[in-house]
């Protein structure tokens, strides 16, 4: 396992369409270090279910701030839509971290805001549109990035 301390963003409330895609991709990054915010990924509907009652948002909020800041790097799955994704990459964005942004295009995806597409700096801000057979060489090289 690598070093790196790896924060994954995706839907939550915003719908959990993708949850089990989150697992597999956060099952990859594991590879290249520790993914802070496990909990992204599939639960079982009563786990989740549970942490919702367990912490209240107050607590959440804080917690994933800390790991943000603590963070090497941001990896954001944005084809579910959800405000507390777009928070998280701009609250990155703001601190100066390297992001990479994946959007899955299917049919009935929604079109990715222009506030992430229009983010690109080929500097530290990535969008990478991609297919699931694709996200090893993918992650392989955005991550070669940190040195
Ligand atoms: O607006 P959303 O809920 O879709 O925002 C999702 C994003 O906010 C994720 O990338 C998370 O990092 C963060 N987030 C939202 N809710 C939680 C949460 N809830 N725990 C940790 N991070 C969260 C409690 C546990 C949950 C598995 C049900």
């Amino acid at each position: 396992m690598g070093s790196l301390k790896l924060y994954f963003a995706g839907s939550i409330r915003g719908g959990r369409n993708d949850a089990e895609l989150y697992a597999r991709l956060i099952e990859k990054l594991q590879k290249y270090g520790t993914v802070l915010t496990e909990h992204v990924g599939s639960d079982s509907k009563t786990e989740e279910l549970r942490k919702e009652l367990e912490y209240n948002d107050e607590y959440i909020h804080k917690r994933d701030m800390e790991w943000l800041e603590s963070c090497d790097a941001l990896i954001a799955e944005v084809t579910q839509p959800s405000i507390g994704v777009g928070y998280e990459v701009g609250r990155a964005y703001a601190m100066k971290k390297l992001i990479l942004c994946l959007y899955r295009p299917h049919e009935g995806a929604k079109r990715i805001s222009a506030m992430i597409s229009g983010a690109v700096n080929g500097e530290n801000f990535f969008v990478k549109n991609y297919q699931e057979s694709e996200i090893d060489g993918i992650f392989e090289e955005f991550l070669s990035k940190i040195k």
